[in-house]
């Protein structure tokens, strides 16, 4: 990671955290309570997710228009590069598809050109950037989403998004370097969030 060693953000609690708590009544005696403080602190966790700008995206010409849907939610970049993806990747990143009928056309789909990858951090920005995605065939995805608004095709669906924590890591792990990602600061994180939601 390309990034000065103090860290900004706090380490990850879980829901059910379970604290110890001790406490000195009137008398002086100590007295010693299991507490569940999940309501208490904040749980919510910056998250990086990988996100893939397909082929058709770069052919349509809509680069640019589909970072800043990203940008405008508030979302922070941490990596962003221009890649041509070979077959192996892509074998590797489509693995779960792998007995589907269209594998190879999917594979050969992201390779007609390079692609854009892109990492995009924030509070729950796994799930957000899915949101934003929309359902994977852009014909049935939401009016207001990335592929309801720019795609007709359930291939040429204009964006990858990772769709959950630990396919993230295995994504980003993929297709960014630890020198390929950026830990900096973000001047405007009080307009984003309220202070206890980052
Ligand atoms: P996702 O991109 O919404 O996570 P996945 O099921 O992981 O959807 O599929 C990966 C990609 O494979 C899709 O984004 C799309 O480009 C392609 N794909 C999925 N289902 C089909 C299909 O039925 N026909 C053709 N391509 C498909
Ligand atoms: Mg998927």
């Amino acid at each position: 990671m390309n990034s000065p060693p103090p860290l900004l953000l706090p380490p990850p609690i879980s829901k059910s955290l379970l604290n110890i708590i001790l406490q000195i009544n009137l008398s002086g005696i100590i007295i010693l309570s299991l507490t569940d403080t999940s309501n208490l602190i904040n749980i919510n966790r910056m998250e990086k997710t990988l996100v893939i700008l397909k082929p058709c995206t770069i052919q349509r010409g809509l680069i640019g228009e589909i970072i800043s849907r990203f940008e405008r939610k508030g979302l922070k970049l941490a990596g962003m590069k221009m890649a041509w993806l070979t077959d192996e990747i892509l074998s590797e990143h489509y693995a779960h598809l792998k007995e589907k009928p269209f594998f190879q056309r999917i594979k050969d789909a992201m390779s007609v050109c390079p692609v854009i990858v892109c990492c995009w951090e924030g509070v729950d920005a796994i799930h957000v950037v899915r949101q934003l995605a929309g359902a994977t065939n852009g014909r049935n995805a939401q009016p207001g989403t990335i592929r309801g608004d720019y795609s007709m095709s359930v291939q040429e669906n204009i964006v990858h998004a990772s769709d959950s924590p630990e396919t993230a890591i295995t994504e980003l792990k993929r297709f960014f370097s630890d020198d390929e990602l950026f830990d900096y600061k973000m001047n405007n994180l009080l307009a984003i969030y309220a202070n206890d939601e980052f």
